[in-house]
């Protein structure tokens, strides 16, 4: 079965936003099969956005995403990279389409309140930076 990487974001769980965004991923149907909630360290969060280094918004990005806990998940479930990419909505949140978290919760680019693998290759990547095999319960 599929899996994705899904974290809500500090200023998502700063507003308190964590039980609508797992609400949306539950109503849907897809499966969270690990979860926690962590404060990410400095080198953890350059590795995970390593794709990002060296472009002018590295830095502040590491900044934001390590500035408080985050909530962690891996999420299952057939096509679910794809679709939780459509259901968070677009990375700039003005071009999200309407409905999407990112669109019905963020402003800006920078404070987008959610993360999403966005292939295969990532979610792999991805889930493997921040769970352990024994700490996903299908
Ligand atoms: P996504 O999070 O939709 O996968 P991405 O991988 O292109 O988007 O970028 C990762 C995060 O980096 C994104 O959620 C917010 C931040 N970011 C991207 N482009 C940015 C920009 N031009 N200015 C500030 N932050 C940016
Ligand atoms: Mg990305």
């Amino acid at each position: 079965m599929e899996r994705t990487y899904i974290m809500v974001k500090p200023d998502g769980v700063r507003r308190g936003l964590t039980g609508e965004i797992i609400n949306r991923i539950e109503r849907k149907g897809f499966k969270i099969v690990a979860m926690k909630k962590m404060v990410i360290p400095r080198e953890t969060a350059e590795t995970h956005y390593g794709e990002h280094r060296g472009k002018p918004f590295f830095e502040g990005l590491v900044n934001f995403i390590t500035s408080g806990p985050v909530v962690a998940m891996v999420v299952e479930g057939p096509g679910v990279i794809a679709e939780m990419r459509r259901l968070m909505g677009a990375t700039r949140p003005w071009e999200a389409a309407p409905g999407t978290i990112r669109a019905d919760f963020a402003t800006t680019v920078d404070e987008n309140v959610i993360h999403g693998s966005d292939s295969p290759e990532s979610a792999q990547r991805e889930i493997g930076i921040f769970f352990k095999p024994e700490e996903i319960i299908g």
